[in-house]
């Protein structure tokens, strides 16, 4: 029998890219696969800088090569229950996910974000507030820059905000975070987890490995949360709450965030002082807050960060004003949940663009969420006529079906009058339409921009 002394990176996208490479540096042998047999060999290759040492396999995996494979590394595009994982599985093969590899190799301390809405903002931010204090920083993850490509960099004095998506868990082993977070659960990515408490497994397994010495910052006004860091939650709590006074934690009250994490109270902040709007947002800054006063940052340094920090881009961004119609770029509200806070958000009324790719989402929330502020409704991608359904069914008749964001944007334009808003914000994915979030925001905002 052939010796496994191979790794199997499996998906030639951002993250695949970056573990083949990582794995190449560490003189390790890697055969990057990936599914798409349309993918231009060369162009990956072009995509590497270690071309040379990494072999690249398409289309569909041969069985002989599964022999020599020690651990298969998985994308996280790729479900833990795919025909290809199973398959691996079944020969025996380990799977790591990409972020299991980078942890393995990586070094120093770890802050680990996930939840379902918020995490990139809370990323973002924890990223901002450690780089007041800490010299070498490293923001990676689910946020755009896979963990491998930071991996090699890292040493014992670097600290690391990484944001995991549920994806990136599924595959986790070893990955121990000294701080994690889970901001909030709400229903996403059903037609991968297939159940809602598959879901909120996979997104608790972020704690799997901490122990009592490591923190876990929850919110403790989501109720599976609340149960979870009451009854199951192995590291130590730390809680924040955007609706009560919260003794030993994080919380809002009239206009202020206030810590009790040091045993007394101290405000944080104001939320008029913070760049970034809404009640989501002042409990990002909660998490965050909790996150960095566990890894160390004193609450001056907090206070800083969090007052000069702006918004990300494609998360309520504002784009222009055009003959008085405010336009905001909400890309990034890839489910309805994400999708309710962008709507709550606008303070005129707005046309609002959605509809993408099916996640097997309810839209019923969302739509109920529209509560007048919403005059119109443009659709688009895969799931058009099933928002168009539930819409009607709620008595939400202002429809119209649009076969791109060009068509969208232009609509848009033609029906929003002066003092309203157009609205991104399309409460799915992207796929099938656009290759990421990103690139759907980047295309409305340069339709925008030529309005
Ligand atoms: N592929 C297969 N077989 C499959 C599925 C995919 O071979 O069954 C191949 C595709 O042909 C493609 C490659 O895998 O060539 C793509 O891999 P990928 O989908 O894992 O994407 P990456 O480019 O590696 O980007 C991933 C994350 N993508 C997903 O989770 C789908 C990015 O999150 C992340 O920023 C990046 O790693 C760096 O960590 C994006 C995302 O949409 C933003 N995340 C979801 C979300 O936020 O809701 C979870």
């Amino acid at each position: 029998m052939a010796e496994r002394n191979t790794y199997l990176i499996a998906g030639g996208g951002i993250s695949g890219i970056a573990a083949a490479e990582l794995l190449y540096k560490e003189g390790e042998k890697a055969i990057l696969y990936d599914g798409n047999k349309a993918l231009d060999v060369e162009g990956l290759r072009s995509r590497l800088q270690a071309a040379a040492g990494i072999e690249i396999v398409l289309g569909e995996l041969p069985d002989s090569l599964l022999q020599k494979i020690k651990v298969c590394v998985a994308s996280p595009g790729i479900p833990a229950s795919s025909p290809l994982l199973k398959k691996v599985r079944e020969a025996g093969i380990f799977v790591w996910s990409e972020i299991e590899l980078a942890y393995r190799y990586g070094k120093g301390r770890v802050a680990a974000i996930t939840g379902t809405n918020g995490k990139t903002t809370t990323t973002a931010l924890v990223g901002a507030i450690l780089r007041e204090h800490y010299r070498q920083v490293s923001v990676v993850g689910n946020i755009g820059i896979p963990y491998t490509e930071e991996a090699p960099k890292l040493t014992q004095d670097s600290v690391t905000a990484a944001e995991i998506s549920s994806f990136q868990l599924e595959t986790i082993d070893t990955f121990r975070p000294e701080v994690s977070a889970i901001l909030n659960i709400t229903p996403d990515h059903l037609d991968r987890h297939g159940t809602m408490a598959e879901y909120i497994r996979v997104k608790e397994s972020i704690t799997r490995n901490q122990s009592k010495e490591d923190w876990c910052v929850l919110n403790y006004e989501d109720p599976n949360l609340r149960t979870f860091g009451e009854e199951d939650c192995v590291p130590q709590t730390a809680w924040f709450s955007s609706r009560r006074v919260l003794t030993g934690g994080v919380y809002l009250e009239n206009g202020a965030i206030i810590s009790e994490l040091d045993g007394e109270r101290e405000t944080v902040c104001y939320t008029d002082e913070l760049n970034i709007l809404g009640r989501h947002n002042y409990e990002n800054v909660m998490a965050a807050v909790g996150i960095c006063r566990k890894l160390g940052v004193p609450m001056d340094k907090i206070r800083h960060a969090c007052t000069h920090f702006q918004a990300v881009e494609h998360r309520i961004e504002f784009v222009r004003e055009v003959r008085g119609v405010a336009y905001y770029n909400d890309s990034k509200g890839t489910n309805p949940d994400a999708a309710i806070q962008a709507v709550k958000a606008m303070e005129r009324p707005t046309i609002l663009i959605g509809g993408g790719y099916d996640k097997g989402s309810s839209y019923d929330a969302w739509i109920s969420s529209f509560d007048g502020n919403v005059k119109h409704l443009l659709l688009m991608g895969q799931t058009a006529e099933k928002i168009a359904d539930a819409a009607r069914a709620l008595g939400f008749t202002g429809i119209t079906f649009v076969k791109d964001m060009e068509e969208a944007v232009a609509e848009a334009a033609g029906r929003a009058k002066e003092g309203e808003a157009v609205l991104l914000s399309p409460a799915c994915a992207s796929w099938g339409m656009f290759r990421n979030y990103e690139e759907r925001g980047k295309i409305f905002k340069e339709l925008v921009k030529r309005l």
